[in-house]
């Protein structure tokens, strides 16, 4: 109770902040893209993990101002970046929780957003889970649509953990697969995981989707993932999540 009082003060007190993970190309290792994720600076507690705050943000609908200003800022932080470089915004991801879907019309907020900040749409991809296809499916369904209007490109995270219907997936304006670490972390053991990691990729290229590697940590799973075909990896491997500051020079250097 203490911590959900304290949430909703620190989005006004700007206790909130972004670190960026850089998505590779499987194909020339350069840079694609990073995706946001939120952390809080906590006065006394230090920063704390979104895993601590982001399950109490969706119960108590602080997720939706919350999620507006992470996609605020991550695209604030894309076109800050095009400015300094001279060149065309970077692809970023952000991660839209389920519950947006529910409180709020997301694809309102996302255009205005992307008014204000002066984000090319095609620039900003949204993750969201597997449960955004499995609830509320028809509502669900028309706000994909009009985010898709937009010309922003949809990414379900954590593929492979949920159990949406290879029906859905054809029916929901879906572009890139992004295979749950649980896949990645198990290439090169015995058993059946290599076969559903390269099941997972073989699936978004019968589907025309492409398809990120979470988790990479080793040469050996990287490896692996590009022999299967996988278009893009992410992980510690290449980079952990970093403030601003440290992803800009990864961008730069990444040129
Ligand atoms: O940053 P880290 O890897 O610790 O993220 C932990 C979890 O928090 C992940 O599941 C990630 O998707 C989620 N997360 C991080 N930032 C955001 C955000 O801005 N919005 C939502 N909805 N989830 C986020
Ligand atoms: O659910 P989502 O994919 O948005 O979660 C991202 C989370 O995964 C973040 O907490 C991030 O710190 C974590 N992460 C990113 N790369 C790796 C990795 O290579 N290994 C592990 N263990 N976690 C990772
Ligand atoms: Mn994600
Ligand atoms: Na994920």
């Amino acid at each position: 109770l203490e911590l959900e009082a304290d949430l909703r003060l620190a989005l006004t007190r700007g206790e909130l902040t972004v670190h960026y993970q850089p998505t590779i190309d499987m194909t020339d290792s350069h840079v694609a893209g990073f995706e946001a994720l939120v952390r809080w600076q906590h006065p006394v507690r230090g920063l704390i993990s979104p895993m601590a705050f982001i399950p109490l943000a969706e119960t108590t609908g602080l997720i939706v101002p919350l999620g507006r200003w992470v996609l605020t800022e991550a695209c604030r932080q894309a076109m800050e970046w095009s400015r300094q470089t001279g060149r065309p915004p970077v692809k970023m991801a952000v991660n839209v929780s389920v519950r947006q879907f529910d409180h709020s019309d997301l694809a309102a907020m996302v255009r205005e957003v992307l008014t204000e900040t002066g984000m090319p749409a095609d620039r900003l991809c949204l993750e969201m889970t597997e449960s955004v296809l499995m609830t509320d499916t028809e509502e669900n369904l028309a706000q994909l649509v009009r985010l898709k209007a937009l010309g922003v490109t949809l990414a379900i995270d954590d593929f492979g953990t949920g159990y949406s219907s290879l029906a859905y997936l054809r029916r929901f304006p879906v572009d890139t697969l992004k295979i749950d670490r649980s896949f990645v972390e198990r290439l090169g053991e015995q058993g059946d995981d290599a076969a559903l990691a390269g099941t997972i990729v073989q699936l978004g290229q019968s589907l025309g989707m492409s398809t990120v590697a979470e988790g990479i940590e080793e040469y050996g799973q990287l490896a692996a993932l590009r022999a299967m075909g996988c278009t893009f990896a992410q992980g510690f491997y290449f980079s952990r999540p970093v403030p601003a500051g440290e992803a800009g020079r990864l961008l730069l250097e990444s040129a």
